[in-house]
């Protein structure tokens, strides 16, 4: 078809990649809240749709759906143990999907495209806060190379794309995220979800709640419907090619234990907390600035932290059948 011009279809087709993981389901749940707008289409894609690192499976899909705008979430992803275990397939297999859907996108003549970064790809030698001028300063931390660096070539392609072609491609970088649909399995999952499936095992084997690490590292966690709302309004009135930090305040950065803590209050775990020194701690922290952010949404409310996670906990004890895990 050309140009996509199908018969009744509305002038905005959005294609979310990773439409079906954590982040992709929040915007789902925002969109069909009311965020959506009436000559917008939203089609959310999962691996079954097409296999992103495949090259012809991603052009078909791009050729059925026509987007005018995609907003590109699909990624190998996962957490601090994962990555230490394979650096090399997080490198391969997310530059090969980046690389399919930028250039599917640019040759279906796509308006914009977001892209997600992630503050765990900037320099592990640094000064903080963390901001977006920063990316390339110097090697990421040795646990997470593989999947930094591929996400750092988003950047630059998405600068080639715009010198080149002058199209509008850019890209967010959240922080740690959580909430419903998190993958969370206990090796390869991010801290708050495994931490809260522990939990609901030690609740009800009677046992102690094992945190692994020293329980001190920090991090600045967003709620997974926070960051679903700001990619709304990244889709809709960002217009820069430079990426943006998606994250709460410096000032909500929490430690790991303190997190551990927000989870076993919400639970209501009355057991023991175990702190396993014997499995890394990865970087110590990544305190990511939201100051480019404040000053395009000085009034935009994060979640309370201690709210989300017991947003999160009563959905994964509601669900724990279906649950990713
Ligand atoms: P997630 O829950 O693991 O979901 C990943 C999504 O990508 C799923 O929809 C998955 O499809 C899809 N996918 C994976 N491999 C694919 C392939 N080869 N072809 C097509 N689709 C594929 O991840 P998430 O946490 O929502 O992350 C979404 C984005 O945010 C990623 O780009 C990630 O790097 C970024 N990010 C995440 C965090 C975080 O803390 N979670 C922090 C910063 C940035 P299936 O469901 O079919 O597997
Ligand atoms: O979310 P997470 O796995 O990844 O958090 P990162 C790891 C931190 O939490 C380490 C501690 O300090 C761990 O010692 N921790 C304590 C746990 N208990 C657990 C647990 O049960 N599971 C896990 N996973 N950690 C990732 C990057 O870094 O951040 C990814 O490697 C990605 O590439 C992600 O960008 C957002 O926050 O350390």
């Amino acid at each position: 078809m050309a140009d996509g011009a199908r018969m009744g279809a509305k002038s905005k087709r959005i294609l979310v990649t990773g439409g079906s993981g954590l982040v992709g389901r929040a915007i789902e749940q925002v969109v069909k809240e009311g965020a959506g707008q009436a000559e917008e289409e939203w089609i959310f894609l999962s691996s079954k749709d097409a296999d992103l690192t495949d090259a012809a499976e991603t052009k078909a899909v791009f050729d059925r759906y026509q987007p005018t705008h995609v907003i590109h979430l699909a990624a190998m992803v996962g957490g601090l143990f994962r990555n230490m275990k394979y650096n090399l397939d997080f490198w391969r297999k997310n530059v090969h999907i980046n690389d399919n859907v930028l250039h599917s996108a640019h040759e279906h003549g796509v308006t914009k495209v977001i892209s997600c970064l992630s503050t765990c790809i900037f320099p592990d030698k640094t000064t903080y806060p963390v901001d977006e001028t920063m990316i390339h300063n110097g090697p990421p931390h040795s646990s997470n190379f593989g999947y930094s660096y591929a996400k750092r070539m988003i950047d630059i392609q998405n600068r080639a794309y715009s010198e080149q072609h002058g199209r509008m491609f850019t890209a967010v970088i959240p922080t740690n995220v959580f909430g419903m649909h998190d993958n969370f399995n206990i090796e390869d999952g991010h801290v708050l979800p495994g931490l809260i499936h522990k939990t609901y095992l030690a609740q009800r084997n009677g046992t102690s709640l094992a945190v692994w690490g020293s329980g001190n590292p920090r991090r600045q966690f967003i709620f997974s419907l926070d960051l679903a709302r700001l990619f709304i309004w990244v889709l809709r009135e960002y217009k820069e090619i430079e990426p943006i930090i998606l994250s709460v305040g410096e000032e909500d950065e929490v430690s790991i234990k303190e997190a551990a803590e927000s989870i076993v209050a919400a639970m209501g775990f009355k057991g023991e907390l175990v702190f396993d020194t014997s499995k890394s701690d990865g970087q110590y922290k990544k305190t990511a600035s939201n100051s480019k952010l404040r000053k395009y949404l000085p009034d935009f409310k994060f979640t309370p932290f201690s709210q989300a996670v017991k947003e999160t906990c009563d959905w994964f004890v509601a669900n724990s059948d279906q649950a990713r895990k």
